[in-house]
């Protein structure tokens, strides 16, 4: 019986010259192949001399370095769950993520270690473990006294492979469960679809991968990693993008992934020009609407075209722009602006209206999609996971879309209230409880707005309590204390009441519509 782990696949296309280069780092250090090879074996062994019990979650708030890397992979290897969390999560967040997934280990920054292990030694965890983005730290101080020989643990396709926590409108944070079959199947899909190749590129090595993203959510942990791995193609690691840098990467490099504020960063570089992408084959973004205006001057200023798609944590990618024609839709091979492509092969795409059925070509409802990427539900909500699902087994994304006469899916809007800044998501639900918790605070009201560099911001309307009075400024220290950098509104506005339907509820529409030119240029 062949093995499902993930991991098998990704050795298995690890090129046959083991001493080539892997990954290159901004600092100019390389790893090759044998290098992964090594340091995952060793960390995989570390892993499996802790005797943790089968289904273990391996918790990990690390900066990106090549060894968060490694730990990724070993989690893998050793057939354990890895469950990224954001560099900018605080204290709050963090307590909630470890004692809902409780984790075997937890793995963190030296500088964090004080409260980031009291309260995983408080949530029952019994091996916390320390990893800085410069080679130090405890877990490379033990995994450097193991073997660097290790068999990779078996895992059938449907046991999980990642838990990665995502908002919901209403109440706390699910973890969607990822299994190595979701997983596999998504980047062996896109490693054919998006025409990856591993020769033929600068130097005749195939592709290499520019990594830009952060590595704790789907684009840059999934489809950036899996997507050159699968394909044993080099990356390029950048610890943080930087738009002059990454210009400057892409004659070295054939690939490039980034959410839509990348490219605007980079647009606004002088050195972006034909010239500069000369060696590129292909510019993909994702996890947040490009505007048409970004899709266009980049066509203009590089010649190259970028395919947009579309995915989420709990399906990873659902649809993309065709790279070369696609046979299934008449042949074509235009990448649309303004649209998220077709429906990837083997995944089942439908827009429902709301009496539930399915609605004809061009008519606006909610996207459910089916699919061997489709996660398993929720961690511990079988209820939530339930309802998330229609009796025929279909997911309810969230999203609202239409199909074209010609396949293209276009997302249109969302019936989740979420805010997307930056690549990021942001539930208003979630920030307006802790507003709520306030002294002196009635009522909040957090809104998206249209932001240059963020694609949307978060705004928050509030309303005091009476006999209060409120500082905005005051409000937002104090939210920043508690909640990652990102998730903070950009403005916040204290006003006498919040515009209501006969109903009595808070229509957002209308505070969208009266802010929406805050940050217009
Ligand atoms: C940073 N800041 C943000 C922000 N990122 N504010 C709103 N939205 C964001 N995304 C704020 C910080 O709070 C800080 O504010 C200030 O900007 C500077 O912080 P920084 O960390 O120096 O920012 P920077 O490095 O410039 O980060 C911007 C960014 C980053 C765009 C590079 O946000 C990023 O890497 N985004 C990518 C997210 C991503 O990978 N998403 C994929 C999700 S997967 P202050 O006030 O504290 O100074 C998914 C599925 C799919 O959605 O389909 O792919
Ligand atoms: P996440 O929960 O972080 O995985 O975010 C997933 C959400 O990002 C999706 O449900 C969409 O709302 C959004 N998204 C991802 N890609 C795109 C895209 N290309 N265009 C518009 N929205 C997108």
């Amino acid at each position: 019986m062949t093995n499902a782990n993930l991991f098998s696949a990704l050795r298995a296309a690890f090129p046959e010259d083991l001493t080539a280069v892997a990954v290159q780092t901004d600092e100019g250090l390389e790893y090759s192949w044998r290098d992964l090879d090594r340091a995952t074996a060793m960390v995989a062994n570390l892993l499996q001399s802790l005797n943790l019990p089968e289904g273990s979650r391996v918790a990990v708030q690390v900066e990106k370095s090549i060894e968060a890397l490694v730990l990724y992979l070993a989690t893998l290897r050793a057939g354990f769950v890895f469950l990224p969390l954001n560099t900018a999560y605080q204290s709050a967040e963090i307590e909630y993520f470890i004692g809902n997934a409780e984790p075997a280990v937890v793995v963190c920054s030296g500088a964090n270690f004080g409260w980031v292990s009291k309260i995983a030694f408080k949530a029952g965890t019994r091996h916390v473990f320390t990893l800085n983005d410069n080679r130090t730290g405890s877990l490379l101080e033990r995994a450097a006294q193991q073997s660097d020989r290790h068999t990779i643990v078996k895992r059938q396709a449907d046991d999980l492979a990642a838990i990665l926590y995502t908002s919901g409108t209403t109440g706390r944070s699910k973890g969607a469960m990822l299994t190595h079959g979701n997983m596999l199947s998504n980047a062996l899909t896109l490693k054919d679809y998006w025409g990856w190749t591993r020769t033929g590129g600068p130097e005749g090595r195939g592709d290499v991968l520019i990594h830009a993203l952060p590595i704790f959510h789907v684009h840059g942990l999934f489809v950036a990693i899996h997507g050159a791995l699968i394909n044993g193609s080099k990356m390029i690691w950048m610890a943080k993008f930087d738009p002059k840098r990454a210009i400057a990467y892409m004659k070295q490099a054939t690939v490039f992934m980034g959410v839509p504020t990348l490219y605007v960063r980079m647009l606004a570089e002088p050195s972006l020009n034909k010239t500069a992408v000369a060696s590129m084959r292909l510019f993909i973004a994702g996890s947040a609407p490009l505007l048409i205006e970004t899709f266009t001057e980049w066509q203009e200023r590089t010649g190259q075209t970028i395919l947009e798609r579309y995915g989420m944590s709990e399906t990873a990618m659902l649809t993309s722009n065709p790279y070369a024609a696609d046979k299934r839709y008449a042949n074509q091979s235009e990448r649309r602006g303004g649209t998220v492509g077709f429906p990837l092969p083997g995944v089942q795409l439908r827009v429902m209206g709301d009496e539930g059925h399915a609605l004809p070509v061009g008519e606006i409802g909610g996207i459910q999609v089916k699919g061997p990427n489709v996660f398993k539900g929720y961690w511990r909500m079988p209820e939530k996971t339930a309802e998330e699902f229609t009796a025929d087994g279909f997911f309810k994304t969230g999203d609202v879309g239409k199909v074209d006469d010609r396949g293209y899916v276009t997302i249109v809007g969302r019936s989740k209230d979420l805010i997307i800044s930056g690549g990021y998501n942001v539930y208003p639900a979630e920030i307006e409880g802790f507003i709520n918790e306030m002294k002196g605070v009635a009522e909040s009201a957090v809104i998206g707005v249209p932001h240059p560099d963020f694609g949307e911001v978060g705004v928050a309307v509030v309303i005091a309590k009476p006999g209060f009075k409120l500082e905005p400024e005051v409000l937002v220290a104090s939210l920043k204390a508690q909640l990652a950098n990102f998730k903070i509104p950009k403005r916040c506005f204290v006003v006498p009441e919040l515009p209501r339907n006969t109903m009595g509820k808070v229509q957002k529409n209308l505070l969208r519509e009266q802010y929406k030119g805050l940050f217009s240029n």
